[in-house]
């Protein structure tokens, strides 16, 4: 049999990456053809996308990935996963209406405080959408627009996530798909559909939305790239979240916790129904959806963002692997901090220095700021390994069993000391694979849709067999 070939788009806020996946004899290998810095940029008070910058760069990909097929191969799909909750507005046409903000823009802030101030309505949006009250949420972002900009009504006729957005720029279908769509706190908990209670909360027009459509959906053949002119575009899940979780090689029998680690850290699992009432919306637990529809329980714990950024007042930073290896083992090498960050500090969101919002934490908390880059690599590790122990603590209290092992993918699966420090501060062994997870599991979706592959639970299945996992088990 000979092999097929898929590209993954997965645009992440931090970076973006397009990867050439190859499937043959059962097993998939990957190639980086091309990968990206991604950033926000500030107009006045505001955040804003580049979007005709990413675009360019999801273009240079895709040719980067048609360039690597051996003589004769043909590409035969294109998946595209993004980060969540950002979005455009279009008319017919598919012109954008409102530029495009980025979800660490302060206008939701407002919003954010009222609904957090009012008990009943917290709760009624929670129980329809099964979504905590989050600042980057697509709701607030949208009541933001609307009351900011009241005619938007007359010039927007419909909403699409950033990933449905670029499915449209490469196949000239608009949908809104559904594990993307979940992020947005306007779905239906319970059904496949928009919320009417969610919309009418935060006077979003309904019309704005279709009918998600699901993972595996074909959306035709790439219509702006010539050299692409037969591959078909597939809607794979589109929030990155969601396709790093069909890349789990999980066990059957569900003890495994999930955990995608980048600029977010997103700890959940997969689950037959919501986690909703008053224990699951105190703990911020997030009922985002799969790409089939499934449910995938998860709380959105800080992340990598507070290291990266933290980097950004540092002349010496590490650029290569070998570098990268040396700050890691300078910072083992520390005592344990004395005490370690509230990770839920508001100050975190978007801070003009990152370094200096730790600083003023700690002095206010009478703790000692690090000396040196490797002194804050040890502390926001250790900080992001308790928050992700805590994430683990409030789901096995809420569903009363505890988990066997936690599996970790993404950027800072291969960070050892995050992984141990997870594995420690949880009591719980880490299992970790360097894995692009956003990508393989966009590729997933792609290769059962071809019907390459004849479900989720096989691929990964074969992708077990193949990834070398490290093992961390907890200690002190
Ligand atoms: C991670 C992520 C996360 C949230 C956030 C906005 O990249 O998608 O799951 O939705 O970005």
């Amino acid at each position: 049999p000979s092999a097929l070939y898929s590209a993954a788009v997965d645009l992440g806020a931090t970076s973006g990456r397009v990867i050439l996946g190859t499937w043959s004899r059962q097993r998939l290998t990957l190639a980086e053809v091309h990968r990206f810095p991604n950033t926000y940029r500030e107009l006045g008070p505001h955040a804003y996308w580049e979007l005709g910058a990413l675009w360019h760069e999801v273009q240079t990909g895709l040719r980067q990935a048609v360039a690597a097929l051996p003589r004769g191969a043909k590409l035969a799909s294109v998946g595209v996963d993004t980060w969540g909750c950002d979005h455009v507005l279009l008319n017919d046409a598919g012109r954008l209406v409102f530029p495009p903000h980025a979800y660490r823009d302060a206008r939701t802030q407002p919003g954010l405080q009222r609904l957090a101030r009012t008990r009943a309505a917290l709760e009624r949006v929670y129980a329809a959408t099964g979504i905590p009250n989050v600042f980057y949420n697509t709701s607030l972002q949208l009541a933001e627009t609307v009351a900011s900009c009241p005619a938007i009504e007359d010039l927007a006729t419909r909403c699409l996530l950033l990933s449905d957005y670029f499915n449209f720029l490469l196949s000239g279908r608009m949908e809104n798909e559904l594990s993307n769509a979940s992020t947005t706190q306007l779905l239906d908990v319970h059904g496949r559909d928009w919320s009417r209670a969610a919309l009418n909360h935060f006077r979003v027009p309904a019309e704005w939305f279709k009918a998600p459509i699901t993972s595996g959906t074909k959306l035709g053949r790439v219509r702006s790239l010539p050299e692409l002119a037969g591959t078909q575009v597939i809607a794979v899940p589109g929030h990155d979240t969601a396709s790093a979780y069909d890349a789990m090689p999980a066990a059957e029998n569900g003890g495994d916790l999930f955990l995608s680690s980048g600029t977010w850290s997103l700890v959940g699992f997969e689950n037959d129904a919501p986690l909703l009432g008053a224990d699951a919306l105190a703990a911020r637990i997030a009922n985002e959806r799969t790409g089939r529809g499934g449910y995938r329980p998860l709380t959105n714990v800080v992340g990598l963002f507070l290291l990266e950024q933290t980097m950004k007042d540092f002349s010496r930073r590490p650029s290569h692997d070998r570098e990268w290896a040396a700050l890691i083992a300078a910072a083992e090498k520390l005592p344990a901090p004395a005490g370690l960050l509230d990770l839920a500090d508001p100050a975190f969101a978007a801070p003009d220095s990152m370094k200096r919002a730790i600083d003023a934490q700690l002095k206010k908390r009478k703790l000692r700021a690090p000396k040196d880059l490797a002194g804050y690599t040890r502390l926001i590790c250790d900080s992001i390994g308790r928050g992700h122990a805590h994430a683990a603590q409030a789901f096995e209290h809420m569903i009363g069993r505890r988990f066997q092992r936690i599996l970790m993918v993404g950027g800072g699966s291969r960070n050892r000391l995050l992984c141990q420090a997870t594995a420690n501060a949880a009591g719980i062994p880490v299992a970790s694979f360097s894995l692009e997870g956003s990508a393989v599991g966009n590729l997933a979706s792609q290769l059962i849709a071809l019907g390459a592959v004849k479900d989720l639970k096989t691929f990964r299945r074969l992708l077990a067999h193949h990834l070398e996992q490290k093992a961390y088990a907890p200690r002190g």
